[in-house]
């Protein structure tokens, strides 16, 4: 389990009255993919991402101290300007885990006003972005409670905090590259939170881009955390956790040589190794379209083709990221235009590129 009893907020008798804090926070593409987890909130092998910068929450609280705390969390929730009854439970189930580190939130009425920049049910993880800027938010009123905190523990404890939202939102609190889990020949890493990549990064990467294609914007027929939850007792999942392990070293090397053809590997295995997992499992499924297959295969074709440094990658849904250097865009852009719109529902796509992580607005 840990001891986390760093992240432990003192109560402090000086509590705001009420106001109101607003943050926006980005999703993230996993390129060493986190699947599989144990408790709690807690992963099998480290992972590594890019944060983005289009794809975000924006998210308020208001708060208002309470005459005495009561016994229940008391927070009203709205989503888009809507009351959203259903998301309820997991900021419930949020709550419960942090107030162990975050004592006033029994002291205070919130009014969580939250919503996306991308498009409602695109099938983009909104639980990254939507859990790291709730937990920004309210780092920010423990700050205000505890003003010693240090810009340092700050940042480590709200990603921790994220963490225990949603494994993915603990990498979302910083950028353009963060770090989640504990590994040896990373500098700091922890299981317990993300840290930003703490190596120079080749100028190869420098605003590096991502457009996500929308191929599929179902719902999912398994949850995240049932897919987690099927790596227990997986026949392959020592052997995954292992290779996961090594890809972070190969692309630890990667990003600080600028590696290009490395990094195409690295990145593209690693998405197809997820979704092997998914298809490996009991009960097995599969979450790519025959779309999703598609594209792919186009983007083999366009890379033999050009030479280009293109690649994808995939998160745990149907949709494909393209990922290539800032010095391609318009080459690649051209390309997506002529030959893999056809394959996104409604012809939708988003440019993306990585981004800063989380800030106040
Ligand atoms: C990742 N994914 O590394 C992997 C790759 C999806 C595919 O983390 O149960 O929403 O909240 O910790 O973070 C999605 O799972 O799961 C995810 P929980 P989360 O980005």
């Amino acid at each position: 389990m840990g001891d986390y009893s760093q992240f432990v907020s003192k109560i402090s008798s000086v509590k705001p009255d009420k106001g109101s804090i607003s943050c926006s926070s980005p999703s993230n593409i996993a390129l060493v993919k986190y699947w599989g987890k144990r408790p709690v909130q807690l992963p099998e092998n480290p992972s590594i991402s890019f944060t983005l910068d289009i794809c975000k929450t924006e998210t308020t609280l208001q708060y208002e101290k309470l005459e005495n705390a009561s016994e229940d969390f008391q927070f009203e929730l709205f989503f888009e300007g809507e009351p959203k009854p259903d998301f309820k439970p997991k900021i419930q189930s949020f709550f419960q885990r942090i107030s162990e580190y975050i004592p006033f939130l029994k002291h205070y009425k919130f009014i969580i006003d939250t919503s996306n920049t991308f498009p409602h049910s695109s099938g983009i993880a909104s639980s990254a972005s939507g859990m790291s800027a709730l937990a920004y938010c309210l780092m920010q009123l423990d700050k205000q409670i505890n003003p010693t905190i240090t810009e340092e523990e700050y940042i480590q404890k709200t990603s921790f905090l994220s963490r225990l939202g949603s494994g993915s939102a603990s990498r979302s609190i910083e950028g353009p590259i963060t770090v989640w889990g504990k590994h040896k020949e990373v500098a700091e890493s922890s299981d317990a939170y993300a840290i930003k990549f703490p190596y120079d990064v080749h100028p190869n990467f420098t605003n590096y881009q991502d457009t996500i294609l929308l191929v599929d914007k179902g719902e999912k027929q398994v949850s995240s955390s049932v897919g987690h939850d099927l790596m227990h007792g997986h026949p392959f999942s020592s052997e995954r956790f292992k290779q996961a392990n090594e890809n972070i070293i190969r692309l630890k090397d990667i990003l600080m040589s600028g590696d290009l053809d490395g990094f195409i590997e690295v990145v593209e295995s690693e998405a197809l190794t997820l979704h092997a997992m998914m298809m490996t499992s009991l009960p097995y499924f599969v979450l790519m379209k025959p779309n999703t297959l598609s594209v792919i295969n186009k983007i083999w074709e366009y890379r033999k083709e050009t030479g280009s440094k293109i690649c994808f990658t995939l998160d745990a849904g149907a949709n494909v990221h393209i990922l290539y250097p800032d010095s391609e865009k318009d080459g690649v852009m051209d390309f997506i235009k002529s030959e893999l719109v056809v394959y996104c529902q409604k012809g939708q796509y988003i440019c993306d590129k990585i981004g800063l992580g989380a800030k106040l607005l």
